[in-house]
C-alpha cells in the first residue's frame, strides 16, 4: 500500500507527498465494484456557483493559478460515509438512476476521479464517465484558450484527461470496459482519442434508453461493445428519469429540446418536453435532503416550461404555471439559493409582467450581487444564459430564423434592446453569446453587429458579452459547415467586435479608482509580452481600443476601428403592432402595448383568459 495525497502548491498544481492520509489504495478490499461511475473533478465541483466551472471551460491551464487564488478550496469536494461522491453532475446521476433500475445498489458505485482505485478492483466490469466538455472544442470553451496560446488544453480539458489516464492506468484495467456518456462525448468520436483516452464505446443520447442498459449488460458479462451507439431520446415527459440523490448545483431537468430550430443547436434536435412539476419537486428536495442549498432548473429556454403542446404556440409563456413552478422551488424548506440557467430573449417583450413577477420571487434567493447595477437593496441580480448571436438581420435569417418569434426575423435587433430593456429594468443582467465567423460572414454582418453593441452602450443596458468563434457542432443542422480554425484567421472588425464585448463587460469593475489603470497597463502589457504573436496583426488595434489607451473617437479618425452607428429601432408598441393577428390573442393586456382599438375575440383563448390553468395543469400534472 502507498500513501498519496493531493495538495495545492502556490502554482495551484498538486504535488503528490509522502506524509500524507491515506487516499490510494492499491485494491479495495471487498474487490471492487461492479460498475464504478465518475466524472471530470472540474465539472463535478459544486462549488462558488456557475462561475468557475464556466471559467474552467474557457481558460487554459497554465492561468489556473488564478482560480486558485480565487477560490483555494475549490478541490475541496465532499464525500459520504463510504467514500462515494456525495454530489455528482446530473449526467453522472441519471445513468445511476436508469441502472438502479435493474441493479443493486450494491453493485453501482459513484466516486471522484481521485478515488476510483478505491472503488476498481478486481470485479469491476465497467467505468463508465459522463462527461460535458472534456476536449473544450465547444462554443466559447475553445476560443478563450486559443487567445491564450494553448488551443488545446482548457483546465477542464486537463482535468478530463487525467481522469482517462488514472482509469487507463489502472491495474485492472484489463477486467473492464470503459464507457462515455453525456453532452461531451461527441468529442471523442469526431477526435478518435478512443485509444489515446483508453475508451471503449461512446454513448450518444440518453441512459434511460433499454439500449445503454444492455450495453452494461454485455460489458458486465465481458463481451465486445461497440465504438459508438446512438440511443433514443425519450419521446414522454413520463418517460424522463429524475435522480434521488445530490447532483452538482442542485441542477435538475425542467425541459428538453426547445422548439425555435437554430441551425447550429445541438439541444434543439431533441424532442420538446416540459417536465411533470412534481418530479422536478422531488428530485429538489432529494438534493435538500442530501445536503444541497443551492437549485438551479436545467433548460434551453425555461419560459416554455408550461406552455409545451397545449393550446396556445409555446412562444407565448404561461405566466401562472412558471410563478408557480419557481414559487414552490424557492419555498423550499433548505433551498437558500437558486440559480437561473438558460433562457430566450422574445418573452421579456411579450410577458415583461412575468418578468417583474419572477424577479418578485427569485431575487432574493440570488446568490448573484452586481452592486454597481443592481437596485434590488441587497444588490441582488438575476445572469440567465440568453443567446445573441448576431445583429446581422442576413445572418440570423440564415441561421436563426425563430430565434425571436413571435417577432419577425427582420426585427430581431428590436427584440434584443427591448428584451434587455425590461430584463435589465427587472435586475437581469444575462449573459449573451454572439457567434463570430458564422459560413458566409461578411464584414457588413459585422458591422451590424458592432451597431447592435454600441446602441446597447449607449441606451446604458447591460448584458454579459461572450463572443465565441463559430465552432459547426457535432450533429447540428450546421456540422459540416467550416468555421474560423484560428484566431489569426479573424478579420480586425471580427477582433474589434470580441474585444469591445470585453470592454463593455468590464463596465461596472472600472467604477473604481484604479480599474481603468490596471485594465490599460495590463492588456497593452499582455499583448507586447505574447498575445501580438499568437493572435497577429489584425488584433492590434482592437487590444488598443479594449485598453482604452487610444479613444475610440480617435481610432476611429485614425481608420482603425469602426463605431456603430445609431440604430432606430421599434419600440415594444410598435413590435406588437407588426405580429401577426393570429397571434395578438395570446398577449396578456395588463401588459399593455396593445393595438389602440383592439378587441379581443369573442372566444378568448385559453393562454389569454386569467388564470390560465387549462396549461398549467397539464404541465404539473
Ligand atoms: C447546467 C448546465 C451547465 C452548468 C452545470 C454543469 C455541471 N457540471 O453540472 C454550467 C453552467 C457550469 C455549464 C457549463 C458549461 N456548459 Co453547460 N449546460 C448545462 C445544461 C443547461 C444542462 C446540463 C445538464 O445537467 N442536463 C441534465 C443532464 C441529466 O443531462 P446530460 O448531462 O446530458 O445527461 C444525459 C445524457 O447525456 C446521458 N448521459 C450523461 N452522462 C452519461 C454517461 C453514460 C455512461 C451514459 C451511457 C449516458 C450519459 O444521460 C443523461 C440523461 O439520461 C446543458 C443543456 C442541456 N439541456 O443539456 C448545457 C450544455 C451541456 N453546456 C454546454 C456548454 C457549451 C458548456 C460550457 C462549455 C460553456 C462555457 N463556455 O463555459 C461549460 C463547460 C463546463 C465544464 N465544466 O467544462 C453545451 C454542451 C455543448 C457540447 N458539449 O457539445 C450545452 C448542451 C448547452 C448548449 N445549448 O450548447 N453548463
Ligand atoms: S433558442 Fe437556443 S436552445 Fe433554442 S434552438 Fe436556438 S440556440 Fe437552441
Amino acid at each position: 500500500m502507498h500513501l498519496v495525497k493531493r495538495n495545492s502548491n502556490g502554482n495551484g498544481r498538486h504535488a503528490r507527498t509522502a506524509e500524507a492520509v491515506p487516499s490510494i489504495i492499491d485494491s479495495p478490499a471487498d474487490g471492487g465494484k461492479r460498475i464504478v461511475l465518475t466524472a471530470p473533478l472540474t465539472e463535478a465541483i459544486d462549488h462558488a456557483g456557475y462561475f468557475i466551472q464556466m471559467a474552467m471551460a474557457s481558460l487554459p491551464i497554465w492561468m489556473e493559478g488564478v482560480l486558485n487564488r480565487k477560490y483555494p478550496k475549490w478541490r475541496d469536494v465532499e464525500r459520504e460515509a463510504d467514500g462515494s461522491a456525495r454530489y455528482m453532475p446530473a449526467g453522472v446521476r441519471l445513468i445511476e438512476t436508469s441502472l438502479l433500475r435493474y441493479f443493486s445498489q450494491d453493485d453501482i458505485a459513484a466516486c471522484y476521479p481521485e478515488d476510483l482505485e478505491k472503488f476498481i478492483g478486481p470485479k469491476t466490469r465497467v467505468v463508465a464517465v459522463s462527461t460535458h466538455n472534456p476536449l473544450g472544442v465547444t462554443f466559447a470553451a475553445g476560443v478563450y484558450t486559443s487567445i491564450f496560446g494553448s488551443s488545446k488544453l482548457p483546465i477542464n480539458s486537463h482535468y478530463a484527461r487525467e481522469m482517462f489516464a488514472a482509469i487507463k492506468r489502472s491495474r485492472h484495467r484489463e477486467n473492464f470496459k470503459v464507457i462515455v456518456g453525456g453532452s461531451g462525448g461527441w468529442q471523442i468520436i469526431q477526435t478518435d482519442l478512443y485509444e489515446e483516452l483508453s475508451v471503449d464505446c461512446v454513448v450518444e443520447g440518453r441512459a434511460e434508453s433499454d439500449a445503454v442498459t444492455d450495453l452494461f449488460r454485455k460489458a458486465l458479462a465481458g463481451e465486445d461493445l461497440p465504438r459508438t451507439i446512438e440511443v433514443r431520446h425519450p419521446n414522454e415527459r413520463n418517460e424522463i428519469l429524475f435522480p434521488d440523490k445530490r447532483t452538482t448545483f442542485g441542477v435538475v431537468e425542467m425541459t428538453t429540446g426547445c422548439g425555435r430550430r437554430c441551425q447550429f443547436c445541438v439541444p434543439d434536435l431533441n424532442p420538446q418536453i416540459d417536465l411533470p412539476k412534481q418530479k422536478i419537486m422531488e428530485a429538489v428536495r432529494a438534493n435538500v435532503r442530501h445536503g444541497n442549498k443551492q437549485v438551479s432548473l436545467a433548460t434551453e429556454d425555461m419560459f416554455i416550461w408550461g406552455q409545451v403542446h397545449t393550446s396556445t404556440p409555446f412562444y407565448f409563456p404561461n405566466r401562472e404555471a412558471l410563478v408557480d413552478l419557481y414559487s414552490d422551488i424557492v419555498n423550499t424548506p433548505g433551498v437558500e439559493q437558486h440559480v437561473l440557467s438558460h433562457c430566450t430573449i422574445a418573452p421579456a417583450v411579450v410577458d415583461p409582467l412575468l418578468i417583474k413577477k419572477l424577479s418578485e420571487l427569485l431575487l432574493p434567493k440570488s446568490p448573484i450581487h452586481f452592486p454597481y447595477l443592481s437596485t434590488h437593496p441587497e444588490k441582488k441580480a438575476l445572469a440567465p444564459l440568453i443567446g445573441l448571436e448576431t445583429g446581422s438581420v442576413r445572418i440570423a435569417k440564415q441561421i436563426m430564423a425563430s430565434k425571436g418569434v413571435p417577432f419577425s426575423v427582420e426585427d430581431w435587433p428590436s427584440v434584443v434592446l427591448e428584451g434587455l430593456r425590461v430584463l435589465n429594468e427587472n435586475n437581469w443582467f444575462p449573459a449573451m453569446t454572439l457567434i463570430v465567423g458564422s459560413p458566409g460572414e461578411t464584414d457588413e454582418d459585422i458591422k451590424a453587429t458592432l451597431d447592435l453593441i454600441y446602441e446597447m452602450e449607449r441606451r446604458k443596458l447591460f448584458a454579459f458579452l461572450i463572443p465565441s468563434i463559430f465552432t459547426p457542432l457535432h450533429d447540428t443542422r450546421m456540422e459540416h459547415q467550416e468555421g474560423v480554425r484560428q484566431t489569426r484567421q479573424l478579420t480586425r472588425l471580427q477582433w474589434q467586435l470580441m474585444m469591445k464585448c470585453w470592454k463593455m463587460n468590464l463596465r461596472p469593475g472600472q467604477y473604481s479608482w484604479w480599474g481603468p489603470t490596471a485594465w490599460r497597463v495590463g492588456s497593452i502589457a499582455m499583448w507586447a509580452y505574447k498575445l501580438r504573436r499568437l493572435n497577429g496583426p489584425a488584433f492590434t488595434w482592437p487590444i488598443f481600443m479594449f485598453s482604452g489607451a487610444i479613444s475610440e473617437k480617435t481610432l476611429e479618425r485614425m481608420g482603425k476601428i469602426y463605431i456603430g452607428k445609431p440604430l432606430k429601432t421599434k419600440t415594444r408598441k410598435e413590435l406588437i403592432a407588426s405580429l401577426k393577428p393570429v397571434h395578438l390573442q395570446y398577449l396578456r393586456a395588463d401588459n399593455g402595448d396593445l393595438p389602440d382599438g383592439y378587441v379581443r375575440p369573442a372566444i378568448p383563448h385559453p393562454a389569454s383568459a386569467l388564470p390560465v390553468l387549462t396549461a398549467a395543469a397539464s404541465s404539473t400534472a
